[in-house]
């Protein structure tokens, strides 16, 4: 039962908010590219929204506090489009999040997983979150169900996309969206950081969850749908094999443990919290 999966953040008490998780309720047939655009100024203000891109339920007390890291870089449509969708899709579910945009500096290559480590670095900074969802800008949960909050174990929550024929490729994917509270991410000292260009981080991280013992959790496929929003592929970078052969070398000693970057600047916008950071 996915309810006694779930990991609360708060206890539950008189008027506490409901989570709806229906496994018979069919995924919604749509295309994000086709979703209205609203002026984020506009949809903050008509939803609630904080500065920095803050909400929570005031009618029941949330169960869930949930911090969502995106790491960013010169993908403006896919952040409107994906902005545009979520904040509605996170009030449905009746959560306290933040969403936090870490964007990399020019020019070095894309380091998402380090981008990761520096979101949960920064959030952490700013409040005491339960629980971090660590995704990608490009996808997008088709499934109302799919709860944005954490369970008992690491959950892969994006193990059925478009692009994948919503098939899962290899049963150790744990890329794309996952869900971990703060105690399992600290547990395996988060992401390696020496993960600079396409592919492996993912990888690597997974490896990490099973040196711990850390069992990853799934939904079933058809909650866990993901509609990837079209772009260009990256090149995959050559150096992910060698740092793949060498990940248990670095469990303890390269993660959140040595993490080091700069932030450029920061501002509270409209429906996120943005961070530029050089890694
Ligand atoms: C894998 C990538 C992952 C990526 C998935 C899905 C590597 C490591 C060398 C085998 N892993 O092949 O990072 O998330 O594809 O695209 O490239």
């Amino acid at each position: 039962d996915i309810y006694d999966e779930m990991e609360r953040s708060y206890p539950a008490r008189d008027n506490s908010c409901m989570i709806t998780i229906n496994p018979r309720r069919s995924s919604q047939l749509l295309y994000p590219e086709e979703h209205p655009r609203e002026h984020p100024v506009a949809m903050a203000r008509r939803l609630g929204i904080l500065p920095g891109g803050q909400w929570k339920p005031l009618n029941c007390h949330p169960l869930f506090n949930v911090a969502i890291i995106l790491p960013y870089r010169n993908r403006q449509t896919q952040l409107t489009i994906f902005m545009n969708y979520i904040h509605p899709f996170l009030q449905a579910q009746n959560l306290d999040y933040r969403i936090f945009v870490i964007e990399q500096s020019p020019v070095r290559e894309f380091n998402r997983a380090k981008l990761f480590n520096v979101g949960y670095a920064e959030a952490t900074k700013v409040n005491d979150f339960h629980c971090f969802i660590f995704q990608d800008i490009d996808l997008i949960p088709q499934n109302p169900d799919n709860i944005y909050a954490c369970t008992k174990m690491p959950r892969h929550m994006s193990s059925s996309v478009n692009t994948f024929r919503y098939n899962l490729p290899y049963s150790g994917l744990f890329g794309g969206a996952i869900a971990l509270t703060r105690k399992q991410f600290e547990r395996v000292n988060g992401f390696s950081n020496v993960f600079y260009g396409w592919g492996g981080e993912d990888d690597d991280f997974y490896s990490r969850l099973q040196s711990k013992g850390l069992q990853v959790t799934r939904f079933g496929p058809d909650i866990a749908q993901y509609y990837m929003l079209i772009h260009n592929k990256e090149p995959p970078s050559s150096a992910r094999f060698e740092n793949l052969e060498n990940s248990a070398k670095r469990y303890d000693t390269d993660g959140i443990s040595n993490l080091e970057y700069r932030v450029l600047n920061h501002q509270l916008r409209p429906l996120y919290s943005w961070i530029l950071a050089d890694v």
